[in-house]
């Protein structure tokens, strides 16, 4: 199954590398075959190389989008040296064999990337190219394919190693490979388009993503992983840099992505603070400065925000960094750290430090895709917000001028929350918070005890949840629910409505003397 590599076809936008392959490949005989940059490229270096079009006795047209689409290279492609009949015909038609194909194709993703506009980008969608990894990858039996330039050593290894051949089962690699790489590259631009054409309805989305980074391990060490972004620009997790500290991990991405979605609810214009432990908050708090908002945050469960994941939604100052150096964090992420607060943190190795240049957007469409046994999932991303106006007050008493902010930072708060999610506020900060619990009395009850507990450590004689408001995802369906919440100390109420009870549920509260809103909307979360 070895093959003798005599003819290469090297095609290649990322000119990375390339002399050095060239060199490596015509000192070891290899005869070389090129499209116009990548030959201007390699005779530069000094090398031997011939043009396609002399090849295919046509010269490249229509502005490069016909270069290579033609059965002089195509055929050397896809004939099977051991057919007959493939064989007589690539003697009748003059087409030599090309054993192997590198290509890196046109930038299409990081043109996107960029910026580029309509017509830019679709100038970036290449043709040519996966066409002829298609054909290379197809005939791996005789053909090499070589896709990114990571790969070159690899091959040139693999060339040394079987005496100027290769072997079946690294063709075989290579190949898979390559169809890993044309499909994610229509992936992308499919996905491009829908976000252009601002349809993104899951039936015609592919969900594809780019290998981004390999992880060290998933969400246990026995577990391998690697994290996959999707091309988008925005601020969050995939495109936020990190200044300093260890690896992040793999629960530390998810934690981290969801500090930083929920922290970006709140607008820049007033400092917020997000703590995440396992892809819930365990404190959500507004304040004066940022490092208020960080500490009332760190109140609401000081014992969970150990080791936890920090989101801010304004640059990190010194003197919230100095207060989140206190205690072991694992992660911290805001748009921005200044002079300051970098030094503070370079003190402390461990810590990692993202910054992402601005705030995630909460209205933007997307997807959120979950896997299931045999398949995904597939949804649009939960955008879902409920305007003042849509709030519908559905007890004798309404909500205060002060509670009704509260109420609606408890409902954001909220969709943030697995459900049952249960979500207590007072004064711009959560001072409970219920989280994924099967009964939602019981996310309830748990929210109002952490809270309770967390008062006794800090030496108040009332419970924080006194006065505050209540947020629950999704509809109470008995009254049981909400009793448990008045019995905490909850004054007023933000929930869907829409149980079969309603009338019980709304008729407890205004035997309580509870004020509550329906916001006709849910935020499960899963
Ligand atoms: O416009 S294309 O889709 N039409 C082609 O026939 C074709 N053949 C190769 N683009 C084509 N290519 C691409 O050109 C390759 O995938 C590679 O990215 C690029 C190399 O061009 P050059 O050698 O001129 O720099």
């Amino acid at each position: 199954d070895l093959v003798p590599l005599r003819r290469a076809l090297i095609s290649v936008s990322d000119k990375t590398g390339l002399e050095d392959l060239g060199r490596a490949l015509a000192d070891r005989g290899v005869e070389l075959l090129s499209t116009g940059g990548t030959a201007r490229a390699l005779r530069d270096a000094g090398l031997e190389v011939q043009d396609v079009s002399d090849v295919t006795g046509f010269p490249e047209m229509m502005d490069g989008r016909v270069k290579t689409l033609h059965p002089k290279v195509h055929g050397g492609l896809l004939a099977l040296r051991d057919d007959d009949s493939h064989v007589a015909a690539m003697t009748e038609h003059g087409i030599g064999a090309i054993d192997l194909l590198v290509v890196n194709l046109y930038p299409f993703e990081s043109a996107v990337a960029g910026g580029a506009d309509y017509d830019t980008a679709i100038e970036n969608i290449d043709i040519g190219g996966p066409a002829m990894i298609r054909a290379a990858a197809k005939n791996h039996r005789f053909v090499s394919v070589v896709t990114d330039v990571e790969d070159y050593d690899a091959l040139l290894s693999e060339l040394d190693a079987q005496d100027g051949a290769t072997s079946y089962a690294f063709r075989q690699r290579l190949a898979l490979t390559a169809y890993a790489r044309t499909g994610a590259y229509d992936a992308a631009v499919s996905g491009w388009m829908a976000d252009a054409l601002g349809d993104a309805a899951p039936r015609r989305r592919v969900v594809a993503g780019r290998l981004s980074q390999t992880l060290r391990y998933g969400e246990n060490p026995h577990q391998s992983a690697a994290f996959y972004t999707d091309g988008a620009t925005r601020p969050g997790i995939a495109t936020a840099r990190q200044l300093q500290g260890k690896e992040l991990s793999y629960n530390n991405i998810n934690d981290t992505d969801a500090a930083f979605e929920l922290v970006s609810e709140f607008s820049a214009d007033a400092p917020a603070c997000a703590i995440i432990k396992h892809a819930n908050p365990c404190g959500v708090a507004t304040g004066a400065t940022l490092a208020e908002a960080y500490s009332r945050a760190f109140d609401c469960d000081r014992t969970s925000a150990f080791g936890g994941i920090v989101a801010l939604n304004r640059p990190l100052d010194r003197a919230t960094a100095e207060a989140i150096t206190e205690i072991f964090t694992e992660v911290v992420i805001a748009p921005e750290a200044d002079e300051d607060a970098r030094a503070i943190f370079a003190a402390k190795k461990n810590l990692r430090l993202l910054v992402t240049g601005g705030l995630a957007d909460p209205a933007a469409a997307g997807l959120a895709i979950r896997q299931v046994s045999g398949g995904f999932l597939v949804q649009d991303r939960d955008t879902g917000r409920v305007g003042p106006d849509a709030l519908r007050v559905v007890t004798r008493r309404a909500p205060s001028e002060a509670e009704m902010p509260d109420l609606r930072m408890a409902w954001t708060v909220a969709k943030h929350v697995k459900s049952n999610a249960i979500v207590y506020v007072k004064d711009g900060a959560t001072v409970g918070i219920g989280a994924g619990q099967m009964s939602r009395v019981d996310s309830t009850r748990i929210a109002a005890r952490k809270s309770a507990d967390m008062a006794e450590a800090l030496g108040l004689d009332t419970a924080l949840t006194q006065g505050a408001v209540v947020a629950s995802d999704a509809f109470f369906p008995f009254p049981d629910g909400l009793l448990a919440a008045a019995e905490a100390g909850a004054k007023a109420v933000i929930q869907p409505g829409g149980a079969m009870r309603d009338d019980e549920v709304i008729a407890a509260a205004d035997e309580a003397g509870l004020a509550m809103v329906f916001t006709g909307m849910r935020h499960f979360r899963h």
